[in-house]
């Protein structure tokens, strides 16, 4: 089994994630602040808070690069585990080491408590500034060494909020991504456009904004009706994509895609525009483009 199966990469809001325990990159007092970790305690509330007051009182705070556990309040996750990474200070510090810890910590709690899916932020890249490119090496390399010596996580979900770390935590994993200039259209008219990706381990992506249109409201509605939904908030999780419903994606170059998805996605934000994204795309037509 290739091991980096069991990463993701996603792109979002950590806090909208569905696994069993979610990261949170704290400070040494574990009282909350700015970042992610002001995002998760808004997001799963007061109860974090009281957990973080019991640990505090226990053992005052979390060292760096350690890791603690909580609940995770009003967030769909099980536990929050909370890690505190290090301030960069240009290198000399034992950054590395620490940032490392934080994330084998994390994993080692994780597993302790039985969970099998967790997510973590890209600790230390935000207010205290590790350069995002040598910090997606470092936990990248740590997850990767947790996971092929244990059996215990299942799925490790790195949720990148901005497109730098996106980027440098998927060419960490040594994915390349190929990129297909693409049309979507529903009812044989353009409604998006797309550019398809295809990773070099076979999986696709596809990100792009439908056209808020005259048709954007029936276009809305078309997606809500055609394919299964599954509603988490704002975001449609749809897993089901046949070949008899009216969606199609083309080429810039005229090639249709012929069953280009197996899970579409669309962020259904009410006065912007509608951003999909496509999973595991498994055509030929990568041939073309995949050399
Ligand atoms: N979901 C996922 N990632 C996020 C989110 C979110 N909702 N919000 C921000 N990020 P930071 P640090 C990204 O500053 O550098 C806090 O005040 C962000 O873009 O949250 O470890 C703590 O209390 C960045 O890539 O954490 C500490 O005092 C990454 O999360 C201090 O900040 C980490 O940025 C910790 O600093």
């Amino acid at each position: 089994m290739n091991i980096r199966t069991k990463i993701e990469i996603l792109k979002g809001d950590i806090t909208k994630v569905t696994v069993d325990a979610i990261v949170n990159a704290a400070n040494n007092s574990l009282l909350g602040g700015g970042g992610v970790d002001g995002a998760i305690h808004r997001a799963g509330g007061q109860a974090i808070l009281d957990d973080c007051r019991k640990i505090i009182a226990r053992q005052g705070g979390c060292k760096t690069g350690q890791a603690v556990i909580t609940t995770a309040g009003k967030l769909k996750a099980k536990f929050v585990i909370h890690t505190v990474g290090p301030v960069w200070n240009g290198g000399q510090k034992d950054e590395k080491v620490k940032l490392a810890d934080c994330y084998k910590n994390a994993l080692k709690l994780a597993a302790e408590n039985d969970c099998k899916t967790i997510a973590f932020p890209c600790i230390s890249t935000g207010i205290y500034k590790y350069p995002s490119n040598d910090a997606a090496r470092v936990a990248v390399d740590a997850v990767l060494e947790f996971v092929s010596n244990s059996d215990k996580i299942d799925k490790v979900i790195f949720v990148c909020f901005d497109d730098d770390n996106f980027c440098f935590m998927k060419s960490q994993l040594n994915y390349k991504v190929y990129t297909v200039p693409s049309k979507v259209f529903a009812d044989n008219e353009i409604i998006g456009t797309v550019n398809i990706g295809l990773e070099d381990d076979g999986m696709g992506v596809l990100s792009g904004q439908l056209i808020p249109t005259d048709n954007y409201n029936k276009y809305r509605d078309f997606f809500r009706q055609t394919f299964i939904e599954e509603r988490d908030d704002k975001l449609i999780r749809i897993n089901k994509f046949t070949k008899d419903n009216k969606f199609k994606v083309v080429a810039d170059d005229g090639t249709e895609f012929k069953e280009p998805v197996v899970g579409l996605m669309i962020y259904d934000f009410d006065k912007e525009p509608i951003q999909v994204e496509l999973n595991g795309i498994d055509n030929d037509i990568w041939g073309k483009y995949y050399k």
